[in-house]
């Protein structure tokens, strides 16, 4: 991977911020996004924008035919069988939203159990509180062990025969824990219960194979992993899919509508009412096309070795505490400087030019857990380099030295 070849595709990174080269390390809250991707959207716009799915007219096809050819690529991009399992949807939040309402409240009723964990984002926890209040189900967390990573042990100890649905992230976006996804499905399908999965931080940076992890749903956004905002995906397994019912009703869905009743579509369009996200779909498309011709496993790879690098930079750092487990984990770094609030470190850091994101990271359960209010984190992906990291690490120094004088 020659990561200056690989920074040419992203033009937004070649910019001055506060009179510093921007250093941007904030692709965990959105990446930025490669040439490929801002000319497909430009593209369809310019030359072939149409509604899909209606007319007849050329226009209508070539739309037709970019938003359906997307929907293959992520079908392929992810492992699925069919394209009936690929649902477009809004990002993360709404395809695991999809799965509360529409399965959630019709396979849990009082009595019965979700099981999530305490680094779940808020789009993977408040979607199951909300069912488990409607249909009298109790929310049960599998605790973490000391560096935020997982004990199956303790799945197998919080997933009984009454729990219906587990639901639990691939990568945290806050510890950088890599999950036993797979190991987790089996314990949740030895129980009766479906395995969901978040993938928002995992499906920009690994292989995903969801034949080879055996879940029943899986969630991912497509604005952390190049594509543009608002479009990510569904994957559901076509006999959980065929049985469920849309949460969203209007034109595009229907097969058949009457004055009382109507019918629906057959999957995966019953779930996509009103005009679908076709520029974002389009967008995505290009995104998956450009991640694959880098290759994921050297994405991978390079995130790994930053990952290290800043680890072992950043552990010499007196004064700062990181987060989540020391090895085995993914390319983002969490921290507090002692004394600092993580707020004042984005800030000092942004006066550099650096970029990171301070805050709860929509994880209150896990901040409570790591008993702090918010933390700092930096985030890498494909286009971020070493040096890049020796600067974040100059101005964590900087900005510890700034506050000690203050
Ligand atoms: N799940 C995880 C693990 C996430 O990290 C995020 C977004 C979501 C779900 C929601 O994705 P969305 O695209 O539907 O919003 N995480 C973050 C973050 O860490 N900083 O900003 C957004």
């Amino acid at each position: 991977m020659d990561i200056i070849d690989i920074r040419k595709h992203f033009p937004i990174l070649d910019q001055q911020v506060n009179g510093r080269d921007l250093v941007y390390l904030d692709s965990a809250a959105t990446s930025q996004k490669p040439i490929a991707v801002i000319d497909a959207l430009s593209t369809y716009y310019r030359e072939y924008n149409s509604n899909v799915h209606r007319g007849v007219h050329t226009l209508g096809t070539k739309a037709t035919d970019g938003y359906e050819g997307a929907r293959e690529k992520v079908r392929k991009f992810i492992g699925a069988k069919s394209i009936q399992e690929i649902i477009f949807t809004r990002g993360a939040t709404t395809a695991l939203n999809i799965v509360a309402q529409s399965y959630g409240l019709t396979n849990v009723k009082q009595g019965d159990e979700i099981v999530i964990t305490y680094m779940e984002h808020h789009a993977n926890v408040i979607p199951w509180q909300q069912v488990a209040k409607i249909t009298g189900a109790t929310l049960k967390y599998i605790p973490l062990q000391e560096d935020g990573t997982i004990d199956l042990k303790d799945v197998e100890e919080t997933v009984t025969s009454n729990t219906k649905i587990v639901s639990v992230m691939q990568v945290s976006n806050v510890l950088g824990t890599i999950n036993p996804i797979k190991e987790i499905a089996k314990i949740a399908h030895n129980h009766g219960a479906i395995m969901v999965v978040d993938g928002a931080q995992s499906t920009p940076h690994m292989k995903i194979d969801v034949k080879d992890l055996d879940c029943d749903f899986f969630a991912f956004s497509g604005h952390k992993m190049g594509g543009p905002t608002g479009i990510g995906a569904l994957y559901g397994k076509k006999q959980l899919l065929e049985k469920m019912e849309p949460v969203e009703f209007g034109g595009e869905m229907i097969d058949f509508v009457g004055l009382q009743e109507s019918t629906w579509k057959e999957l995966p369009w019953k779930f996509e009412a009103g005009t679908p996200i076709i520029a974002g779909a389009i967008g995505l498309g290009a995104a998956i096309d450009f991640l694959e011709q880098v290759g994921l496993e050297n994405i991978e790879a390079h995130e790994q070795k930053l990952a290290q690098y800043a680890m072992d930079k950043m552990s010499q750092v007196e004064g700062l505490t990181i987060y989540g487990p020391k090895d085995h984990r993914a390319g983002l770094v969490t921290f507090n400087i002692e004394d600092v609030h993580p707020h004042d470190v984005a800030t000092v850091l942004d006066a550099d030019g650096i970029a990171v994101r301070a805050g709860h990271h929509c994880a209150q359960p896990l901040m409570k857990w790591l008993k702090v209010s918010a933390t700092a984190r930096a985030s890498f992906y494909l286009y971020n380099t070493e040096e890049e990291i020796d600067k974040l690490v100059a101005g964590i120094i900087k900005t510890k030295e700034y506050f000690s004088n203050v």
